[in-house]
């Protein structure tokens, strides 16, 4: 049911996404290699088990090291590379639905999130092969074996994006996935050695913190890409710094870790689209986004109405299961998540912010679920490091007072994403000449990348600076800081 009771869900009526989403309904996935496996457990309320996961141990990590630094996949020619990632695409596109309700089940997505994670992944694999034919030539050098440690939020689409850019350049792959979500990383898996790439060309090697770290270490790996937190892409940074290449040059890491991403409002931007991108900038995926909305910046003339607006669309959201259709925002990923967030919230009412909280469902209440939320600050200095879930910060600027918000947001140190409402060309101008983000984005919500229409990725504490989606990298012909550029505003 909705908010206004209105029954939506009802699997006879979905036809065939229902009945493909039973029979993908089991405990039956596996990741990892063969031995002690634990559960990999449904964020939401029905906390059912979805697969069984095995963490690999340190013996385990050097054996794939090792395997991946044997394979020959580097003599293949960038067409054979091209042509495989195009044939992974098809291969995972018809399995959208098996996709789907592992990323449902797994992550907690919603219908329409775990849609946009498969589209994704499948453009991050025809964008790549189509990059690779026009970038790379066959004498192009990879930088040898790769690993890619991905996170649980976008576990299929970030997973597939930071192999196959790896892959196509002629490097092999240590895909390391989140602990939280490896069932889906190994289905991926499983899809793209059907496709083509060889088995030790790309090694799924599963387990938590300790086995990221272990292949990290390992000097035979010769690059490392990473999304996650800002502190373990910090102690990767200090790891690899440790040593360089057999022909001396730095180990390269590109990072993408989180932001605390800002919009500014003015007065002359239209409040209906403002609240309604807010809302999706803020609450979608429950706010587990790094591009999502954390500050918003409305100007004085225009505080009272946009919040006014915004409280009735807190209120009308649907939170719950994400296996209902009509469900807006879903589970946050653990018991852990929604603490650290209850606390954030907690905090800020104690410090004297005015705390707006949307409806929870009562059948949510047992699920890991966070009601979205409004905070209210006095000065953008509250706000400390990135809260990873639905709340969003609002604050007020005056006229005249541009410059020095602006300012202060680049001081918070993050880099990421920037959304502005105006319908004043100077004004968005000059938001964009002062804003030191990866990417803004321009009378839009902040959905974050468009692959293949402009490099992802932030600067400061928010990584190494956009390419995902963009040019490609990983490779001596194509690295350096040619490839790196800011994108201002969107197409
Ligand atoms: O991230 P971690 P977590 C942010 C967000 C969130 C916080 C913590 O603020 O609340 O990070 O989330 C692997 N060496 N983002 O704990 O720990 C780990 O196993 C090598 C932003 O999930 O960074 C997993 O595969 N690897 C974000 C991956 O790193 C290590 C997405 C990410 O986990 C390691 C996720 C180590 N020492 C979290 N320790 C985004 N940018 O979208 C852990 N890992």
């Amino acid at each position: 049911e909705n908010s206004s009771g209105m029954a939506l869900w009802d699997e006879s009526e979905l036809g065939r996404l229902g009945e493909v989403f039973a029979r993908h309904t089991g405990d039956g996935w596996t990741a990892g290699p063969d031995g002690e496996r634990q559960p990999i457990v449904n964020p939401s309320d029905t906390r059912d088990i979805v697969g069984q996961c095995a963490n690999f141990t340190v013996d385990q990590v050097s054996d794939a090291v090792a395997r991946a630094s044997a394979c020959g996949w580097k003599d293949t020619s960038v067409e054979e590379r091209a042509a495989v990632l195009e044939r992974a695409a098809d291969l995972i596109e018809a399995e959208t639905p098996a996709l789907m309700a592992l990323a449902m089940r797994e992550a907690g997505k919603t219908a329409a999130n775990a849609v946009g994670e498969v589209r994704e992944a499948v453009d991050f694999l025809r964008y790549y092969a189509v990059q690779a034919r026009e970038v790379l030539t066959d004498g192009h050098a990879p930088v040898g074996p790769v690993a890619a440690i991905s996170p649980w939020n976008f576990p299929l689409a970030i997973f597939i994006g930071q192999a196959s850019a790896a892959l196509v350049a002629g490097n092999t792959v240590l895909a390391k996935p989140a602990e939280e979500t490896p069932l889906i990383a190994a289905e991926a898996v499983r899809l793209l050695h059907e496709a083509g790439v060889p088995d030790d060309a790309l090694i799924l090697v599963t387990g938590a913190g300790d086995v990221g770290a272990a292949l990290v270490a390992d000097e035979r790996v010769q690059g490392v890409v990473f999304t996650g937190s800002t502190e373990v892409a910090q102690l990767i940074q200090a790891e690899l710094s440790k040593r360089v290449s057999p022909d001396g040059r730095p180990i390269p890491l590109i990072a993408e870790t989180g932001g605390q991403n800002a919009m500014v409002v003015d007065s002359s931007a239209l409040t209906e689209q403002v609240v309604r991108d807010v809302v999706a900038s803020a609450f979608d995926s429950a706010g587990q986004r790094c591009s999502a909305l954390r500050l918003l910046c409305l100007q004085d003339d225009v505080y009272d109405t946009t919040m006014e607006m915004l409280r009735g669309a807190l209120a009308e959201l649907d939170i719950g299961p994400s296996t209902r259709l009509c469900c807006d925002v879903g589970p946050v990923i653990s018991t852990e998540a929604r603490e650290t967030i209850e606390a954030h919230i907690a905090n800020m009412e104690a410090a004297g912010c005015r705390v707006e909280r949307g409806a929870l469902a009562e059948k949510a209440a047992h699920g890991t679920y966070v009601a979205p939320t409004v905070i209210e600050l006095d000065h953008i200095g509250q706000l400390g490091r990135e809260v990873f879930g639905p709340v969003l910060h609002v604050v007020r600027w005056k006229r005249g007072g541009l410059d020095a918000l602006i300012e202060s947001i680049n001081a918070l140190g993050y880099g990421l994403t920037f959304g502005v409402h105006s319908r004043i060309d100077d004004f968005v101008a000059r938001c964009a000449d002062r804003i030191e983000v990866g990417n803004i984005y321009v009378n839009r919500n902040m959905i974050g990348a468009v692959v293949g229409v402009q490099p992802f990725g932030g600067c400061g504490l928010s990584g190494t600076g956009p390419k995902a989606g963009g040019p490609l990298y990983l490779g001596r012909l194509v690295s350096g800081e040619d490839t790196v550029r800011r994108v201002p505003g969107m197409p």
